[in-house]
């Protein structure tokens, strides 16, 4: 086998080695079937049945195609090639075509690859020569990236130390930035006396004498109109002291910018009073809403998001000595018909916050408006009409621009671009889940998708909004770059193709210093550990040992859904929207098989409804449906209660703790879980948990420290694992008490909204700034894909009526 580049690295070999004859055999196996995508598994089982001598086998990965496979996500076989697609590292890609008779190896571009994919689904448009290429990269290669795999998602440090050299050179665009600040039509920091660094260098000096002369606690008000006469405005600190600290390092910026000086100066400017957080799909409500299909922890998460913030922004504004109230309006959609949820009602104040509102915007199509629920897959061709609306009634409220816009999810992601690229405000998304990744091969066969998921529509809304961002908030470092294994939600945008719509050369870089992580966290006045017993919700305890465990033999739900007929054994719970992707049928399936399982622990679900019936979602109804299905063929009534989605926090957290009370163990077997909030939830409470290691729990739960992982795609191995804890705890009571105290321990440390809303502010200020950097070009190519894709694609989706519509004819 012989590279033919000399460009390949990173463990790709670049010479021929031993082994050829059982190369050569283990290639003409993969190409035996004709084309077709092979993933990494595929090729490892069918290299185990061609070398079924495991020596001669380990030789085979010891040498060159084992380097390549070693690090292979999938393959396209087009005999007589199969070309490799080779991920050394989060973020870096290689691509390799051997040849399986002459062994020969050729280094392929990107393209080249993804032209290799196309030919299997759509060969004449992979042959067109013009066939659109998208290729947001093209115009970013003046922007400074990140280089190292392990410092992808710290975006905000790396634009510090940037600007530190940006400044040298420039300080002038720093003085017009703060010439810039202001609230209300009041001028922050400083007016047009200090139009000039050096004139600004000065009067930081004679501010600086002044100041020393003043006791620390001295209020900003007892100078300001000196200060006025200066040149600086409000804004600087509540007292001398604090006035002081910022003058100091605003002058040791101007005289040597170091990026310690500058996050900590941006961290300090009042620039982010006002914010508008989208969230466009689902029921978005406060009770009642959780379980409803679409509504899930992207409603828990932006609730209690809102209250962190406001704390944040309260502080920072105090401390800044201004009086002004921050404003944080979450505007949704309007759903008139929204079945005894506050769904339709326009404003609604948020709980727990002093000035923050949900705004609800409903829906207008060319019949007037839409009263109906619209699934999230749906959802895109209302999305402009209701960014327009939105947006005039936003400025209306705010009685000017917000300071930041945040999306959520691809309709949110995607409001936000529009209205902030409209407005010249700084934007930023949150992915929640990125839908490409949850479903296998949904690029490559979008075509067959389509129907269902209009999935040609979310993808090209995502690449706009990421592309069009001045900043990414990811929940975990694999949301952005993966794991060794696995590539991460937003590195699978990276580079890919949907077949004879258009190829993806360059969608998203995972090194652009846009991206960081911030962890959302669990609201800790409902999510306690289980030994403050103080603190219990006790008035809860006999609904939940209703809905755990009654037994009235006339009950509907205890006869579908089964019962649990010995109380003393510990619980494995799990909660979840019955989402195929959540895998509960999945759990129950594992535990059903499990005679150990079963003989040790009752395994109590909620999630969905009991009556397929009451269901308006494609995917609940066929779980539901399945869920009745496995209660009956493995006899689980009298180990298993299924409960229906549960919409009350509240009660939900006292669950968990009840639970905990049992020694038993919370357990999350998503295929794949973006996040996965519920995870946290259950540690915060103290609850074991095991969780999928396909996704963000993988990242949250150091495995056999703070919980466990388990593998969704091996029941038998995952519900051994769980069982061996139990047997295990038997053994050593205190173990389960062990890993329960390093779950908390993990959460405090990681996983608080404080943290969270900490940096999601200085985000906001230093990105505001760094956002004058981007190009122009860049907008003007995005609003081009807006307009020529985009639209286009969302013309396939039907506009859904509220008129009844006559079933479809038989066939
Ligand atoms: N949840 C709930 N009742 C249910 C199912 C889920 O209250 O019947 C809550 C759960 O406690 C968590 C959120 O919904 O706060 C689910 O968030 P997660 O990140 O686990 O999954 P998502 O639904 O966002 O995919
Ligand atoms: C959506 C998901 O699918 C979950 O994994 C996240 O935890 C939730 O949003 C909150 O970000």
């Amino acid at each position: 086998m012989e590279i033919t580049s000399g460009s390949l690295g990173n463990g790709i070999p670049e010479t021929m080695g031993q082994n050829r004859g059982n190369i050569k055999r283990c290639l003409e196996k993969y190409i035996e079937k004709g084309r077709r995508v092979m993933k990494l598994n595929q090729l490892m089982d069918e290299m185990e049945i061609v070398i079924n001598d495991v020596t001669q086998r380990r030789r085979v990965m010891e040498g060159d195609l084992g380097k390549i496979l070693c690090f292979t996500q999938e393959a396209v076989v087009i005999p007589p090639n199969v070309a490799f697609a080779v991920r050394g590292n989060p973020g870096n890609w290689q691509y390799v075509k051997v040849n399986s008779s002459n062994l020969s190896v050729e280094a392929l571009s990107s393209m080249q690859y993804l032209k290799l994919k196309e030919l299997l689904f759509d060969e004449n448009w992979a042959n067109d020569e013009n066939a659109l290429e998208v290729d947001f990269g093209a115009l970013d290669f003046t922007l400074p990236q990140l280089s190292l795999s392990s410092s992808i998602g710290n975006g905000l440090s790396f634009v510090s130390s940037k600007l530190g050299g940006r400044l040298n050179d420039n300080l002038q665009s720093l003085v017009d930035y703060l010439l810039s600040l202001e609230h209300q039509g009041e001028k922050l920091m400083m007016n047009e006396t200090l139009n000039t660094a050096r004139k600004l260098e000065m009067s930081l000096i004679l501010a600086d004498v002044f100041l020393s002369e003043l006791p620390k606690d001295t209020p900003f008000q007892a100078f300001e109109l000196r200060f006025k006469e200066w040149g600086f405005e409000k804004g600087w600190g509540d007292s001398a002291g604090r006035v002081k600290e910022t003058m100091r390092i605003l002058s040791e910026i101007l005289q040597a910018p170091d990026p310690r000086n500058i996050d900590r100066f941006f961290a300090r400017i009042p620039r982010i009073f006002n914010v508008v957080i989208f969230s466009v799909h689902g029921y978005f409500g406060q009770t009642d809403v959780l379980g409803l299909p679409d509504t899930g922890g992207q409603v828990v998460y932006i609730l209690d998001q809102v209250k962190a913030l406001e704390d944040e922004l309260l502080h920072r504004i105090n401390s800044q000595g201004l009086n002004f109230k921050p404003q944080i309006l979450v505007v949704t959609r309007l759903i008139p018909d929204s079945k005894n949820t506050k769904c339709n009602q326009e404003l609604e104040p948020i709980f727990g916050t002093k000035h923050s509102n949900i705004l609800r915007i409903p829906f207008v199509t060319e019949n007037g408006i839409l009263r109906r629920w619209v699934s999230r897959f749906d959802i895109y061709p209302y999305l402009e009409r209701f960014t327009k609306d939105a947006t005039t009634k936003i400025l209306d409220i705010l009685e000017g621009k917000p300071d930041l816009i945040i999306g959520n999810y691809t309709d949110g992601n995607l409001v936000a671009s529009l209205m902030a690229n409209k407005l010249g405000i700084t934007q930023a998304t949150i992915a929640h889940a990125l839908e490409k990744t949850k479903y296998e091969d949904s690029d490559l066969k979008w075509k067959e998708f389509d129907p269902k998921y209009h999935f040609s529509s979310q993808f090209t809304a995502d690449l706009i909004s990421m592309n069009s961002a001045d900043f990414i908030i990811a929940s975990t470092y694999q949301e952005i770059a993966g794991s060794k294994e696995r590539a991460g939600q937003y590195e699978s945008h990276m580079s890919f193709t949907l077949p004879g719509l258009y190829r993806v050369v360059s969608g998203i870089n995972v090194f652009d210093p846009r991206f960081n992580i911030a962890a959302p966290g669990a609201d800790d006045s409902i999510y306690f550990p289980f030994t403050a017993q103080d603190r219990r919700f006790t008035k809860f305890y006999p609904s939940i040992e209703e809905l755990l465990f009654s037994q009235n033999e006339n009950d509907e739900r205890m006869n579908k859904s089964g019962y649990l007929m010995d109380k003393k054994k510990p619980i494995i719970f799990s909660m979840a929207r019955l989402d195929v992707v959540k895998n509960l049928t999945g759990l129950t399936e594992w535990y059903a098989k499990n005679k150990r399982l079963r003989g040790l622990v009752n395994l109590v679900i909620v999630g969905g409804f009991f009556d397929p019936t009451k269901s308006k979602d494609r995917e609940e109804i066929s779980e539901i449906t399945k869920m009745h299905f496995l209660i009956e063929k493995y006899q689980l009534k009298g180990q298993f209660r299924w409960i229906a989605a549960q919409t009350d926090r509240t009660r939900n957290g006292e669950l968990y703790r009840y639970i905990a009370d049992t020694r038993g163990a919370f357990v999350q077997p998503a295929h794949y879980e973006a996040f996965g909030l519920t995870v946290i939830e259950a540690m915060s409470c103290g609850l074991v948990t095991f969780a999928t290691n396909q996704g963000g729990p993988a990242e949250i739960i150091v495995d056999g420290v703070s919980g466990f992982h388990i593998d969704p795609s091996n029941g038998e191995e995952s519900s051994d694992k769980i069982v061996d804890f139990f047997e295990k705890c038997n053994m050593d009571p205190n173990y389960w008490n062990i890993v329960s105290t390093e779950g908390l321990q993990r959460i405090n440390e990681c996983y608080t909204w404080k943290i969270y809303a900490n940096r999601v502010i200085n985000m906001g200020s230093t990105y505001s700034y760094w956002r004058h950097y981007q190009k122009l070009a860049k907008q003007r190519y995005i609003h081009s894909f807006y307009n020529l894709q985009y639209r286009n694609l969302v013309k396939t989706i039907p506009i859904l009526s509220d008129i009844p519509q006559p079933p479809p004819p038989p066939p």
